[in-house]
């Protein structure tokens, strides 16, 4: 397979502590690591019960899995510590897992539901969680990477104007490799540079957007990171099909952004091992090249890296997954059984113009034709 190991210290990376011989994510309880395997189980039977929802018509609208790269967001969000803002793409069920989302209310949004993260307004591609710092899940490509600098801003403020102290938080903003010539990342990017916002811009380069390869959209595409030093950033690249690897090089670059504060870009290699979305039928891409990325399969890697170290076995594994099947099924059941949202009720909550009024109809919104506000405004 074409996936480099995490290659932190090279020519175009300043700053960051190489990555020694020794891993980290070895060094850790034996505890933690079966958590990252009992999460990426999760996801992964999350996203096949999201697969047959969707084929049953239970789930509308626009809908993508992320079977193959549960690695990434469950080792990214291992990396960084929980207050630590997180926001990403539209691929998004994977990361409000792994940060702490109960399934239930992932499901129930996707189903429409009332008891959705986002009162089933928001469905499959916006999953917030104020409680577990994640700001969505959003369905623009690239709209997220502004608010990632946003969110770091915000933090950095906070620490070094209002509380007089030294900058805390990190802040993960992820996005797909589709997203790499969006105006709106080259505009973060460029202000996370020049502030010095501590975001780790995590490119999911999963080698393909909607139907196209990197390489053919996409200038530098063997060595996206060249793309960073534009903005004076550090740079890492990552094999985001071992999990082991992700923590690795992400708590270095995590430690070193934190510590400085600084911005990071990091080009994540990863696939996915489903289509883009729930109708695409994957005539872009050879079926050998699938086959080639299945047996790289990052829940097996670690189950038999746990497996080799004897700290599980497969019964373990067994009882686990069975169990994971059992609480997938309940969070299916719970979002059935919660009603849809009254939409007379919902439709003008949640928004920014809530406090104005409603909209009544006329050619202006109620705010703008209050007359005596006008004549005070001058
Ligand atoms: C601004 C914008 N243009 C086009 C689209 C349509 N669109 C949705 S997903 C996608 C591909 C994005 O691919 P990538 O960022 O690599 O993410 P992946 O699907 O691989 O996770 C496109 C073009 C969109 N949502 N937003
Ligand atoms: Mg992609």
């Amino acid at each position: 397979m074409s996936v480099a190991n995490t290659s932190i210290g090279t020519s175009h990376l300043t700053g960051i502590v190489p990555a020694t011989g020794d891993s980290v994510a070895r060094s850790l309880p034996d505890k933690t690591l079966l958590e990252w395997l009992r999460m990426m189980v999760l996801i992964r039977e999350f996203e096949v019960r999201t697969m047959q929802a969707y084929q049953d018509r239970k789930i509308g609208g626009f809908c993508h899995v992320y079977i193959g790269q549960e690695a990434v967001a469950v080792g990214c969000t291992a990396s960084v510590e929980h207050p630590d803002p997180i926001v990403t793409a539209y691929r998004d069920h994977g990361h409000a897992l792994a940060r702490g989302m109960d399934p239930k209310y992932c499901m129930a949004e996707m189903f429409g539901r009332i008891g959705g993260c986002a009162k089933g307004k928001g469905g499959s591609m916006h999953m917030f969680d104020r409680d577990n710092n994640l700001f969505g899940g959003h369905g623009i490509v690239g709209a997220q990477t502004p608010l990632g600098a946003g969110l770091a801003f915000g933090t950095k403020y906070i620490d070094e104007v209002i509380n007089e102290g030294t900058s805390q938080r990190v802040t993960l903003c992820f996005l797909g490799d589709g997203a790499l010539n969006q105006g709106a990342l080259h505009e973060a990017m460029n202000l996370a540079g020049l502030m010095k916002l501590p975001v780790i811009f995590i490119v999911e380069n999963n080698g393909y957007s909607m139907g196209t390869s990197i390489n053919r959209g996409t200038t530098m595409a063997d060595e996206i990171t060249a793309k960073a030093k534009a903005y004076g950033m550090l740079s890492a690249q990552i094999d985001g099909m071992d999990i082991l690897n992700v923590y690795d090089g992400m708590k270095a670059v995590v430690d070193q952004v934190r510590s400085t504060p600084c911005p990071a870009f990091v080009d994540m290699r990863t696939y996915r091992f489903k289509g883009h979305s729930m109708s695409d039928p994957r005539k872009y891409r050879p079926r050998e090249e699938e086959q080639s990325y299945e047996t790289d399969d990052p829940i097996a890697k670690l189950r038999d890296y746990l497996f080799s170290q004897k700290l599980f076995d497969e019964d373990r594994f067994k009882a686990m997954s069975k169990e994971i099947r059992g609480e997938v099924r309940a969070s299916i059941k719970w979002a059935e059984a919660s009603p849809p949202p009254d939409v007379m009720e919902e439709l003008y909550k949640d928004v920014y113009v809530e406090e104005w009024g409603p909209y009544n109809g006329t050619s202006e919104p109620e705010m703008l034709t209050d007359g005596d506000q006008r004549k005070e405004e001058g």
